[in-house]
Formats: structure tokens, sequence, C-alpha cells
């Protein structure tokens, strides 16, 4: 049993935390960079550098293959760091957490073995909602050239918020999966996944939760929310990228076949015949990122040595603070008022395009995303071609809220 929860929590202070992250001591334009942008990527600690270094310097080696020290060294720390994960998130087996690329591999798994185990036939339904990233609406498209899916979208409200009602009217027979967002990466909005698990259940249906957004902000326990998928990735945690989370319950990944196939997934193969290795190597094909499966591990040992719900309150009031100090531009307007959110804000300012806003407070060294966020259909849904989204983190101030507004202004006078 890995121990990553140590008993006695570190206390947050948000100066020490920020000593943590080299990257925050740079500058940009000769600024000191404000970093705006985590629902992007995240940054790192140094922790989780040094995990990588250590690896690549004196560690490297093939895992699952050698019956030499650092093979075995390195097999130890990858397999140490899907427990790790396993405990993270509260899965009932290490055999249940599958290392992938990324929640967009993740789900592109899914749908595509779902549809490969013959789960899915002709005219069956895929419910999703209007806020989904693309990663959960172009995989359920995807595999229509091989069945005809029919993907239901549940509508949202004005402030962002899932309609329920309508959630619960599109349920049928047709209906074989329900894939939805836990944390709005546009909108901030937190869904009420729970409740849509416990609805879907009550008809016998299963559902993936997409949490890229949500395991860098909430503490999330997979057997209490009783989600049968839950995916994330592991850049947005504070980890490397390139490596990611697929979390499935046993009784799905046994019925869904290999993804991909090759070495590791196999246990014996001839020219006719190849039988596939148990869970969780038979959806690991080929040499795996090992580094980055360690370096995640690193992260979430970084993550859990605080009160995880003392780092989302903390977070909430920078997004308290941040809502309430934008709303003093004239002009601005937010997107996404949901009565749940996370600390992510998308806004618009009237007669100023949202890449001109990105483009000139970046001068001062402020990074926000711009763009549709791959998300399109909510951009459809507000009727914009684009928002601008600052999206904090808990190595993120006051004072650097402070400095967005300052720079915003900046850019309405230059408009003006
Ligand atoms: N959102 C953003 O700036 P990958 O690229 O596989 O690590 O994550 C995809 C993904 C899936 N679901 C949600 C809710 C996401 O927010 C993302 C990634 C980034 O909002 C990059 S587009």
């Amino acid at each position: 049993m890995i121990n990553t929860i140590p008993e006695v929590k570190r206390k947050f202070n948000v100066e020490e935390i920020r000593s943590d992250f080299p990257i925050l001591k740079r500058l940009v334009n000769e600024k000191p960079l404000v970093y705006l942008d985590n629902a992007a990527t995240s940054q790192k600690p140094q922790q989780v550098i040094d995990a990588l270094n250590q690896y690549y310097t004196f560690d490297n080696a093939n895992i699952h293959r050698g019956l030499y020290f650092l093979s075995e060294l390195a097999t130890d720390q990858y397999e140490t760091a899907r427990l790790k994960v396993k405990e993270f998130i509260n899965a009932l087996s290490a055999s249940e957490i599958i290392f992938v690329r990324g929640a967009t591999e993740a789900i592109n798994l899914v749908a595509s073995t779902l549809c490969r185990a013959r789960i899915f036939k002709n005219g069956d339904e895929v419910i999703i909602s209007h806020m989904e990233h693309h990663a959960n609406i172009v995989p359920w498209q995807l595999i229509s050239d091989r069945k005809q899916i029919n993907l239901k979208v549940i509508p949202i409200t004005d402030d962002g918020d899932l309609d329920l009602d309508a959630f619960k009217s599109m349920i049928n027979e047709k209906t074989k999966l329900v894939s939805v967002v836990h944390i709005s990466n546009t909108l901030g909005t937190i869904n009420p996944v729970k409740k849509i698990i416990e609805i879907a259940h009550s008809c016998g249906i299963p559902v993936l939760i997409d949490g890229a957004q949500s395991v860098p902000h909430l503490k999330v326990d997979v057997q209490e929310l009783d989600a049968d998928f839950f995916v994330f990735s592991g850049h947005k945690v504070f980890g490397p990228t390139g490596i990611g989370v697929l979390y499935g319950k046993t009784e799905y990944l046994e019925m869904m076949p290999p993804y991909q196939g090759g070495g590791s997934m196999i246990r014996t193969v001839t020219f006719e015949k190849t039988t596939f290795d148990d869970l969780p190597g038979k959806f690991e094909a080929g040499t795996p990122n090992i580094a980055g499966a360690i370096g995640l591990g690193s992260a979430i040992d970084y993550l859990c040595q605080f009160d995880r719900n003392g780092l989302t309150l903390y977070e909430d009031s920078l997004l308290k603070y941040a809502t309430e100090q934008l709303l003093q531009i004239d002009g601005l307007r937010i997107i996404g008022n949901a009565k749940e959110k996370a600390s992510v804000i998308s806004f618009v300012i009237d007669g100023i395009h949202p890449y001109d806003i990105g483009t000139i407070i970046d001068t001062d060294g402020i990074a926000i995303r711009t763009g549709h966020h791959c998300t399109q259909p909510i951009m459809q849904r507000y009727n914009l071609p684009a928002t601008a989204r600052a999206s904090f983190s808990f190595y993120n101030t006051k004072e650097e809220i402070d400095k967005l507004v300052k720079g915003l202004l900046k850019v309405k006078k230059i408009f003006a």
C-alpha cells in the first residue's frame, strides 16, 4: 500500500508554494510572469522536475521486460505511480488504472473499444452535453463510420448550468452511454456528476466523466461518484505532458477489447491468434511513457501534502475576487455564471476581439488563453467567435488578479 496521504498536512502558504514552482520566478517581456492559463496546462513544482531528471539521469530502462537491476527499478517506479493514482482517485484496484497519453486518448480508447465490443448497435445513442470539450465530441463521431451512433446533447442554460430535466427526458432504450464533463474548461461550471450518474444508473446506463478540469481543483473519489469511467490528463494536475489516466470499472475494462496491439499487451502470439494480457496490460501496448507516469506520481505526492479542500477554498476566494474585480470593468461580460463554479473565468469586452486582449496583456507578462478553447459548440451557444479566459491555480494571488485588471484597463484605453 502506497501512502500518498501524509498524516500531517503542509500548511497553506501561497508564497512558499510559489517558490516550489521555478517558472513563476521568470520574467516575460521583462515583467514577472503572471500565469493565468492553468486550464490549458498547469506549471510544475521542482519535485516533479527532479523526479523526471532523476529517472532519465540515473534510472532509465525499459519496463516489464528486463530481469536486470535498472529494468526492475524502472518497473517498480512505474507501477508505484499506478498505485498512487489508484489512491488519488480512490479506485478499487490498481488494475483499473490505465496509463494513456491524456484525457483525449482515454476517451478515444473508450469510444473505439466499446464500439468494437459490439456494445453499440446502429441507431444507439450517446448522451453528451453542450459544454463538452472537442475531446468528448469528436471521438463519438469518429466511431460512426463503424456504427451509426447518434449524439444527444444536454442543453445548457444562459448561466451555463446543465438542464437536468432535459437530460432525464433524453434517456430511452437506445441510450448506451452518458459521457459528460465534470468541470467545463470554458464556463467553469461544476456539473452535478454524482446526480447525473445516479439518474443514468437508475436506467442501467454507464457514465464516463471527463475529469480533465476537475482533478486539479477538487478531490475526486471515483467509488463515491460511482463513475464507470473517469479520465484526466497529467499535465493539468502539475505533472508532465504525454501522460494521462483512464479509470474504468473492471467489469467494463474486462469486456472491452484492446485498443492497440503490440508488445506488452499480449500473453501468447502465433501467426494465427493472439491472447491478451490481464488488466491493465491489455490496454498498454508498446513502451509506455515511463518517465511521465513517474512524474505524475510525483505530482500526486506534491498535491497530497496539502489538505485538498483547503486548496479548493483558496481557489474559490480567487474566483470570487477576480469575478468582483473584472465586473468593475465597463463593457466586460463574464460568460458562464453557473451556481457551482471552479476558478475559470471566460469573458468578453465590448468592441474588442479576445485575440487583441490576449496579445496586449502578454506584453505585460500576463498569460491567458483566447479563442474557442476547443469548445466551439459553446461559442455557437453564446453566439461568440471567441472569449478570453483566465484560469487560476492555488499558486496564483490576488495581486496577479490586480495586474490582470490593470492590463485589461490598458487594453480598453488603447481601443478607446
Ligand atoms: N483543455 C484547455 O485549454 P488533453 O489535451 O487530452 O490533455 O485534454 C483534453 C481536454 C479534455 N477535456 C477537457 C474538459 C479539457 O479542458 C481538455 C483540455 C485545454 O481548456 C486544452 S484545449
